[in-house]
This record gives structure tokens, sequence and C-alpha cells, in this order.
């Protein structure tokens, strides 16, 4: 029989430090970094994500101090976690501009803590932008004649948003990645195997959008809103075929995604009692292949904010 107590481990030593000083580029010269580079001695912190926020800022701020992420004045407190936020920033609550704000000075303190706080394109920045850059000049559409200006506005487009709307806020959502793997987790805005349709990798899929934005006219951008507007291609019995198409191409183990709200993916969204869905948590469907994190705070439900890996 093994006594621990009268055996107790060493006591751990802390290992030598080495200083190796910056690494050195191809050229020789050392990379410049605006912010110190994280120890990479050290393992990577938690990995979070965060569903739909859709200008919640509030909720967001009151969720992101629940798990202990922010300072009681909003600040990064996170250390060397990782956040990724999952898209659809605006449109429908009252503060779409403060979020990005939030999210963008979170982006920069977490990099200096060594962490990051990260983000995806959701189709509600596509439609924002393009409600800016293309207003209301004439876009192709199957439904007739459409416009941005008049999409944006008929699901949740808030005015004093788009008033607020700057250049830097502009090409930071112009650049964000549309899909990324962190994790064994591929983390996705929307529920759709459209992103098939932009290229074989996440590098691919995500130069393409980027493209498209810097170069392609309004009638593409409407294709592409229109294609990451899609839900719902993991329930059901083909659910589980469409993750693996996604997860085979692009790798991970696990989608994780936003975009369509948990009480509609479950069949629970209420519909004239007046009672709020109950959102205990991120719904995981498709033969656990799927992770759901749009609490529906839209619709009376919570923003979600999750570590993953999550059962
Ligand atoms: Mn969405």
């Amino acid at each position: 029989m093994h006594d621990r107590a009268a055996h107790p481990a060493p006591p751990r030593e802390d290992p030598p430090t080495i200083e190796l000083g910056p690494p050195l580029t191809e050229d020789g010269l050392p990379y410049s970094t605006p912010y110190p580079a994280p120890d990479p001695s050290e393992p990577p912190g938690p990995l979070y994500v965060v569903g739909d926020v859709h200008g919640y800022l509030d909720e967001l701020v009151a969720e992101l101090r629940h798990q202990g992420l922010i300072d009681a004045d909003g600040h990064w407190s996170a250390g060397r976690s990782r956040i990724w936020f999952l898209g659809d920033f605006t449109d429908r609550g009252p503060d779409g501009i403060g979020v990005i704000d939030l999210v963008m000075q979170l982006a920069a303190e977490a990099a200096a803590a060594g962490g990051y706080c990260r983000a995806l394109m959701g189709n509600h920045e596509l439609l924002f932008l393009g409600a800016h850059r293309y207003g209301d000049e004439p876009v192709q559409s199957t439904a007739g004649t459409a416009s941005f200006l008049a999409a944006w506005r008929l699901n949740g487009g808030q005015q004093h948003d788009l008033d607020r709307l700057e250049s830097h806020h502009i090409s930071w959502l112009s650049r964000l990645p549309a899909m990324a793997l962190e994790d064994d987790h591929l983390l996705l805005h929307s529920d759709t195997t459209a992103y098939l349709e932009y290229g074989e990798s996440i590098a691919e899929v995500n130069d393409a959008v980027h493209d498209l934005l810097a170069d392609e006219g309004a009638d593409e951008w409407w294709d592409a809103f229109r294609r990451f507007t899609k839900r719902f291609a993991f329930r059901g019995n083909a659910g589980p075929t469409a993750v693996h198409e996604l997860l085979d191409a692009y790798g991970g183990r696990r989608v994780v995604h936003g975009h369509s709200p948990i009480p509609y993916l479950t069949g629970a969204a209420h519909a004239d009692d007046g009672v709020p869905p109950h959102i205990p948590g991120p719904y995981v469907y498709a033969d656990d292949l799927a992770i759901a994190m749009d609490g529906g705070v839209t619709m009376e439900g919570r923003l979600l904010i999750a570590r993953l890996p999550v059962n």
C-alpha cells in the first residue's frame, strides 16, 4: 500500500529561465510586435466562445464580468485566456457600436496580457457594412428588387449605429475572418455548409471573403450575405452529415456556431404565451458534433459565453 502522506511529492522547482531574445526573421532582423510576445513555455489559456450579441452591450458586459473575463471597469482581466466572438455584433439591440468598441478594446488589452480576443464575421456584419457602403443601391435578388439599406432596416438595423460607424470600425469589421479552428473546434457564425462555396481550406475561405469585401460590388456582397444567412443545416437526420462535410474540409472534431437562436433550433421558441425561452446553456446536437451558442438575447433568451470544451 502506498502511503501518500508519508511520501509527499518533492517540491517543484522553477525551471531555469533562458533568455533567448526575440525570434529572428529570415533576413536576420528581429520581429517587431506592438505587444510583448507570449511566453511560449506556458500553455495557452482557456478557450471561450461568445454567441451573438446584437447590440446588447449591458448583457455582454454582465456576462463577461460573470465569467471573470473583465474587471469592474470593463477591462480585460482574463490573462492568457483566448476568446472568440462568433459574430453579429450589431442590429436589433440598443448599442451595436458600443459592442464593437468593447471587442476592439478587449482585443488590444488581451494581446498585451498574452491572451487574445478575436472575432468572426457574421451575416449582420456583411449587412451592416453593405448598408453603409451601398445604401439603397438596387441589388440583384431572387425576391425582386432589394437594397442593403432596406434589408438592414428590416433585420433590426439601428440608424444610430450607422450614424456612429467610423472608418476604424469599418476596417476592423472588413478584415474579420469567416471561420477559425481552435483546439479541434471549427468556429463558424452560421449553421450552413455555404462556407464550402468559398474555399477548400480555412485560409481560402477567409481570403475569399476578405477579397470580396475589398474588391467586389453590391451584387457579390449581396450573394455572400444571402449565403451566410442560411441556417439549420445541422438539424435533423442529415445534420451530422452536413457537419462532417465541414470538418472533413476544414478540420476539427466539432463545429461551434452562432446565428440560429437555440429556441429555434430546439423548437422551444415561445409562440403567444409570453413566457421567455429557458436557455440552460450551449446546445449540443447533431450527434454531439455541433454546439449552438446563440442563446437568443434578442428574444428574451440569454447572451451565452462558454468555455470549451463543453459536454
Ligand atoms: Mn447571424
